[in-house]
């Protein structure tokens, strides 16, 4: 059906799409749900950098990006970069993103739907220009499940992408670099980075947590993100034979990483405001009648506040190693990607919540636990968030999901933003 056409009492009226917000906010859904079909693995949500599903949904996005107007590219990392263009071409542009790739078993929004209600925006635009254009980026790589290293691809835009980075492989000993290369893109890395009529950045996202539930409240405006460590505390003891070797004369390094994460646990739980996460474990050589001799622990502890999140990593690391020493092992810790906390911009987040308001949301102020492409931007571009409600706090989970009317109200605090965004006032 044209929206764009409707018939009202037999006059033939242009209706502008952008008055039909319940619309829109139901297509920003049926698509989230439509790319969650597309998929690594079969029955589940899983599409990581530059896998076959990550191209897959690449060109159904592209394909949506250019039928509202967009001129779109694939950048050297494999971020899809549409191009809404001002009145005039070459003006300054606000940058709208978020990231299409998923955790394993994922839900259908996490990432996704900050790209979908970009791109709705634009469509209810209806083809009108503004002043400035939209850059709009659907991130190639946020979650770092394939490489075990996030923001892949907002790191390219700020020119953080380094060899240690393009030289770190994955389960198949592949290279980041090698991946990019295998995947078909040539383009000189530099060539992501940001174009300098880049003024600021915008993302809207899940809450993925439970306070906007718990306060009965649509949106959020996020004033900062909080810091993040990703390791990996690799344990070696000595593999043997699970009948014949008593207890004494043990050296098992899954019992342990067993002691070390409960002590992470413990850790967390009694220092304020930390979260400490041991979610992935490598257990060699993985068989049941066999001791473990070397088990590898990924480690994600995070904080609003850098130096007690540091200092919590060094105390975690050393438990490691003293646990470690009391079995006879040894313990080796990695680190692999170290996020400070990031405030967002003071200005840019007035204006979001000025245009929440505008929606008739209530403005609620938060803390992101979760990280984002945003936290990356921002070392470059005044960035703002605006988060949607989490029903269930949940995500990270199949059962991730947003409600259509918290969807239509981000719609509505968008436009709001478009209307009220001005450059000059983010140039300084
Ligand atoms: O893990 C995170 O903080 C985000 O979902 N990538
Ligand atoms: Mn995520
Ligand atoms: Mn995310």
């Amino acid at each position: 059906m044209d929206i764009s056409r409707r018939r009202y009492g037999g006059r033939t009226e242009l209706k502008s799409p952008s008055s039909d917000v319940g619309f829109h906010a139901n297509r920003v859904i049926e698509r989230c749900r439509q790319l969650a079909r597309i998929t690594d693995v079969a029955g589940e949500t899983t599409r990581t950098f530059l896998s076959p599903a990550a191209r897959q949904c690449m060109e159904t996005v592209k394909s949506w990006m250019e039928a509202a107007g967009l001129v779109v590219y694939i950048d050297a990392v494999g971020n899809l970069r549409g191009l809404y263009e001002a009145t005039q071409t070459g003006a300054p542009r606000l940058m709208i993103g978020s990231h299409l790739d998923t955790v394993p078993n994922a839900g259908a929004f996490d990432g996704v739907l900050g790209v979908m209600l970009g791109l709705a925006l634009i469509e209810m635009l209806d083809g009108k220009r503004l002043p400035y254009a939209i850059e709009l980026v659907g991130f190639s790589e946020e979650e770092g499940v394939r490489f075990g290293t996030p923001f892949i691809g907002s790191r390219a835009l700020v020119g953080r992408i380094d060899d240690q980075l393009l030289s770190t492989t994955d389960a198949e000993g592949t290279s980041v670099h090698q991946a990019i290369a295998n995947f078909g893109i040539s383009a000189e890395l530099s060539s992501a980075a940001l174009d300098e009529q880049a003024k600021a950045y915008l993302e809207f996202h899940i809450e993925q947590g439970p306070v906007l539930e718990s306060e009965g409240l649509a949106l959020g405006i996020v004033e900062a993100i909080v810091g993040q460590t990703r390791g990996e505390m690799r344990f070696v003891g000595s593999a043997n034979h699970a009948g014949t070797t008593p207890m004494h004369l043990r050296h098992d390094a899954l019992a342990a990483a067993a002691q070390w994460i409960g002590e992470v646990e413990r850790y967390a739980l009694e220092t304020k405001g930390l979260v400490a996460t041991v979610g992935r474990l490598g257990v060699l050589p993985g068989a049941g009648n066999v001791i473990a001799g070397e088990v590898t622990a990924s480690l994600d502890v995070r904080h609003a506040n850098d130096a007690i999140r540091t200092s919590s990593v060094y105390h975690l690391a050393a438990e490691a190693e003293r646990i470690a020493h009391g079995r006879g092992l040894s313990a080796e810790w990695r680190i692999l990607m170290e996020q400070r906390a990031v405030a967002m911009d003071a200005h840019l987040t007035k204006m979001a919540e000025a245009a929440v308001i505008d929606a008739e949301a209530a403005p609620f102020r938060m803390m992101s636990g979760a990280g984002h492409d945003a936290m990356v931007i921002a070392e470059r571009l005044p960035s703002a968030m605006i988060f949607l409600r989490s029903p269930g706090g949940l995500s990270h989970h199949p059962d991730e999901a947003v409600r259509q009317e918290d969807v239509a109200c981000a719609l509505a605090a968008g436009l709001a933003f478009l209307r009220k965004f001005d450059t000059t006032a983010v140039m300084n």
